[in-house]
């Protein structure tokens, strides 16, 4: 078996597909006594909560009894669950889950003597800028980039535009006075200063790189979200689904979500955010969905369902009738559709077909209805090539039988007749759809129109006219 980092729901949910036919047999033959469920619990906990677990041979049964307590609430927390100590239904099931054999523990890094600011509230300046994209298109990346950060921790970005802030940014060609010259095109995009005075947490960016708000060039968002993990104190992390594993993937900016081991990074450092409001949810109130209402957010993906329109955001689903903007309920995604669990990428519907499709990752299912048909499979079925990890938005054109697939700042066109990706895509999106502006995170197509979910903007675009018609606010689809 691959071995995979134990971090995260995308791995769970690989070895929870991959095996579930095994658990359930096991599931069947074993004994569920209670004494039973803690042998089994405490050998799982001492496997993989090992960092406290190592000490304990030879100490007081009940020292043990509280590390074991205290462990039940690590992997609690870890896996999203009511935080109780016990175990619980719900613990046990997740105990009772095969899964590869890599410990929960964090991989994230801090810098040698753990340099951390001292305040909570810190500046930022953007005192240079670059020619590859507007001014605004850069503060608007360096602006969702802290907030990554700040989500997780108590510290709050305040933007000012002259003088010495604690943070400041600028894109520097070559040789730019800190010993550390950039080398042009490639090879080093960017570097950060640890936490300190001076030149402590300045961030610069090689102005030589092609830097984009999409997929053609370096992701800015991306690149700076990773420097300014630095920028507070992260060194780099050994998990590949972390923001500060050094490697480059470019990371959809809305919708982000700041993965498990940077967060784990981030809070040892600062702390968790508004530690004192974190009451234990009930098990009948689902866990909080923040700001439903959010008017700056988008959807991850929305489609028709049959008769319903279904909207996707995080781990929330929305279900609407078309023509009915009134009882429109949010449900989590779970509780239809197991497999997916959150954060959806992309949806469409062939209603011909009676087959809808939910894209996350490299993987896709196919369902009817409500109904899962089967296990994943790769988007590389589509055709896509290697380099497409993810998409960001599907929509089907019932009067051309294509699906257009949004990537970055482009997208492909898939003949559903033949079952084949269309030649000479990936066109740009902005040229070919005159009108839409910014990175398509959703699309559903409805009576000859085409509503292209962009951030916190809906645009309504006719295909016949090939042109924008209006643009709404997009919670507004929600009856917001
Ligand atoms: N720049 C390196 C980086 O930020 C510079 C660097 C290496 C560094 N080691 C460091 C900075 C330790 C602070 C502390 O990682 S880079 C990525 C990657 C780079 C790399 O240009 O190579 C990103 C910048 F690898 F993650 F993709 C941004 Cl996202
Ligand atoms: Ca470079
Ligand atoms: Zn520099
Ligand atoms: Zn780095």
């Amino acid at each position: 078996m691959k071995v995979l980092p134990a971090s995260g729901f995308a791995v769970l949910l690989f070895a929870t597909l991959k095996f579930s036919t095994a658990t359930s047999s096991l599931l069947a033959a074993a004994p569920r006594t209670s004494r039973n469920n803690y042998h089994l619990a405490q050998a799982y906990l001492d496997k993989y909560y090992t960092k406290e677990g190592g000490h304990q041979v030879g100490e007081l049964v009940a020292r043990r009894g509280n590390s074991m307590v205290k462990k039940i609430k690590e992997l609690q927390t870890f896996f999203n669950l009511q935080v109780t100590g016990k175990l619980d239904k719900s613990t046990m099931d997740v105990i009772k889950r095969p899964r590869c054999g890599v410990p929960d523990v964090a991989n994230y890094r801090l810098f040698p003597g753990e340099p951390k600011w001292k305040k909570n509230t810190l500046t930022y300046r953007i005192a240079k800028y670059t020619s590859s994209m507007t001014p605004a298109e850069v503060d608007k990346a360096v602006e969702m980039a802290l907030q990554a950060w700040s989500s997780a921790v108590p510290l709050s970005f305040v933007r000012v535009n002259s003088g010495e802030a604690d943070i400041m940014i600028s894109f520097e060609t070559g040789d730019h006075g800190d010993s550390y010259p950039f080398d042009g095109p490639r090879g080093t995009l960017a570097h950060a200063f640890a936490p300190g005075e001076g030149l402590g947490g300045d961030t610069h960016f090689d102005n030589a790189e092609k830097w984009t708000m999409g997929t053609n060039g370096f992701n800015l968002f991306t690149v700076a979200a990773h420097e300014f993990g630095h920028a507070l104190g992260l060194a780099h992390s050994s998990d590949p689904s972390a923001l500060m594993y050094p490697t480059y993937k470019y990371q959809r900016p809305y919708g982000f979500h700041l993965p498990k081991d940077d967060v784990k990074g981030i809070q040892a450092l600062y702390g968790p955010r508004k530690p004192f409001l974190g009451k234990p949810t009930s098990p009948h109130t689902p866990p909080h969905h923040p700001d439903l209402c959010d008017s700056t957010s988008s959807f991850d993906a929305v489609t028709m369902l049959g008769k319903e329109l279904l909207f996707f955001r995080d781990r929330i689903f929305w279900r609407r009738q078309v023509h009915l903007p009134s009882g429109i309920r949010p449900s989590t995604i779970t509780s239809s559709f197991p497999q997916l669990m959150s954060n959806v990428d992309a949806a469409y519907e062939v209603a011909e077909r009676g087959t809808a499709y939910f894209f996350k990752g490299p993987h896709y299912w196919i369902t009817r209805g409500f109904q899962m048909q089967g296990p994943p499979r790769t988007i590389y079925d589509f055709g896509f090539p290697r380099y497409v990890q993810r998409i960001d938005a599907a929509v089907y054109v019932p009067d051309t039988q294509k699906t257009l697939f949004f990537v970055g700042d482009e997208y492909y066109s898939y003949d559903e007749r033949k079952g084949k990706m269309e030649k000479d895509y990936p066109k740009n999106t902005e040229e070919e759809f005159s009108g839409v502006n910014g990175q398509i995170d959703a699309a559903v197509e409805l009576n000859g129109y085409i509503y292209f979910f962009s951030g916190p903007k809906a645009y309504k675009y006719d295909v016949e006219k090939e042109d924008v018609v209006s643009v709404v606010k997009s919670s507004s689809w929600i009856g917001c």
